[in-house]
């Protein structure tokens, strides 16, 4: 977005004038971290990061980008996978940083109210402090914001059991395109007015308006909370061919999530790491060895309850083929050494290079097919020179969330991703499982909604956003 220079001067006035100057970050040091997303594929120059205090300042911003149409790009903790939340024309960033209080934590309604820029660690210590749980975690917690987690719609570790971010929000403060404050903060359970507010703008990916406040419905902290994580090998002699050993195993994952879910009370967590990602971890981080390092994939199982959920774990865990060993933990530390083997991936990967983060749903019963023949799709895609790619699959087993990570390819290269998401499609899964579309799957959305449905999108769009200021370029494709 090229701005002549009186436009560019007269926006820059407005917006001094609206958060104050010391709040307008221009100088290209300052403004690199909020330039650059978090895997280092996606960013570039922005025209200058703002950083508001309140409601109202977002209010004269978004003003001031209307009257000089300046696009603008909502940026929380800047934790996005896809290139979102970061400036890719020019644009101006609003970081939503300054805007990190907890205002309100009612246990007896089991709500919690904060300002958008709130990291979700610290909504967590507050949730807490009146013996109550969100219901909803993501690893990239203490960075990650509320606002941003309601814009994309986070996913996480606990959605089996308490949905993602749009099935925990009770309400929402949105500043619109023009300037226009909105809210709808009541927390009533049942409030049946038209139009959800709320649910409009989570999954809207700062294209619709920008969240300012956030009102979550918390949950009880559980008296038991037990996590095992459990070594598997796959069955039969598939495993010495390695997709077929991949697809083995993961089929053997499948059906013990399954089987847990089935007949466990109170699971909150179906994860599944496999043997190359945990060899990463381990020696990226310096990790102790897992039960039976030499399985071929490891199922991270939490459930929590009023009842100890540890004996019925056992009697499915024992009873399921393919398992070969099991390492159980109930306090909090111990459980946090389970979960770094899984949570600690992405950090692990990070140091191989530019991950292509594709994060996938697939059904159920197509999960494993497309973990054994995706390495061998993306080799295909990327021919004889990229043979030497990484390819590090892991992810959300029970709501069939695979996380495929591919390290090798230049960041502007999208044969592997097409590959990838084209994959999906012939399994019937979807583009998108938690991480939204931003810019990296911009390609896709025509493939993964129908006509009508993206029709409907644009028009919410232009309604809301009638300048085109918010978020520029991401999420809908450009149309013809
Ligand atoms: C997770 O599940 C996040 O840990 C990040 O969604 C996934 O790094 C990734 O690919
Ligand atoms: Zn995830």
């Amino acid at each position: 977005m090229a701005l002549s220079h009186p436009v560019a001067e007269g926006f820059l006035a407005a917006v001094h004038d609206a958060v104050g100057p010391a709040h307008c970050l221009s100088d290209p040091d300052l403004k690199a971290s909020y330039e650059l997303d978090w895997t280092r594929r996606f960013g570039g120059p922005a025209l200058v990061v703002i950083r508001p205090a309140d409601t109202k300042e977002i209010a004269k911003v978004l003003a001031a980008c209307a009257r000089f149409q300046v696009g603008l790009v909502p940026q929380g903790g800047n934790t996005g996978l896809v290139g979102g939340s970061v400036p890719r024309n020019g644009e101006a960033v609003l970081s939503l940083g300054r805007l990190n209080r907890v205002l309100r934590c009612d246990p007896d309604q089991d709500l919690l109210e904060a300002e958008a820029g709130t990291t979700l660690a610290a909504a967590h210590r507050a949730a807490a402090a009146v013996h109550c749980e969100l219901g909803i975690d993501i690893a990239a917690r203490d960075s990650a914001t509320l606002g941003g987690m309601v814009a994309t719609n986070a996913g996480g570790i606990h959605v089996i059991r308490h949905g993602p971010m749009r099935a925990r929000l009770a309400g929402i403060e949105v500043v619109l395109a023009d300037g226009t404050i909105a809210s709808r903060l009541s927390g009533l359970v049942k409030d049946n007015v038209g139009y959800d507010l709320a649910q409009i703008m989570a999954g809207s990916e700062g294209t619709l308006g920008v969240v300012t406040k956030v009102l979550l419905r918390m949950v009880p902290v559980p008296a038991f909370r037990v996590t095992a994580l459990v070594a598997l090998r796959a069955l039969g002699d598939k495993a010495s061919d390695p997709a077929g050993g991949v697809r083995a195993v993961s089929e053997v994952a499948v059906s013990l999530a399954a089987s847990l879910r089935r007949r466990v009370d109170g699971i909150d967590a179906l994860e599944l790491v496999y043997a190359d990602g945990m060899a990463l971890v381990r020696d990226a981080l310096g990790l102790p060895a897992p039960p039976d390092p030499g399985a071929e994939a490891w199922l991270l199982v939490e459930a929590s309850g009023g009842q100890d959920p540890s004996s019925m774990l056992a009697e499915v865990i024992e009873d399921a083929p393919g398992v070969s060993e099991v390492a159980v933990a109930e306090d909090a530390g111990a459980r946090a050494h389970l979960w770094a083997y899984r949570e600690r991936h992405t950090e692990a990967i990070a140091t191989l290079g530019v991950p292509h983060k594709l994060d996938v749903t697939l059904p159920s019963d197509s999960l494993a097919a497309f973990a054994g023949v995706v390495r061998s799709e993306i080799q295909d895609a990327l021919g004889h020179e990229q043979r030497a790619a990484r390819v590090v699959l892991f992810g959300h087993v029970g709501d069939g969330n695979v996380h495929v990570n591919v390290i090798g390819p230049d960041p502007e290269d999208h044969r592997a991703d097409d590959a990838v998401f084209r994959l999906v499609i012939r399994h019937g899964g979807s583009i998108s499982a938690e991480h939204g579309i931003g810019v990296a799957k911009l390609d896709f959305v025509t493939a993964a909604r129908s006509a009508g449905d993206l029709t409907v999108m644009r028009r919410v769009k232009a309604a809301l956003d009638p300048l085109g200021i918010l978020n520029p370029g991401v999420l809908l494709p450009p149309e013809g």
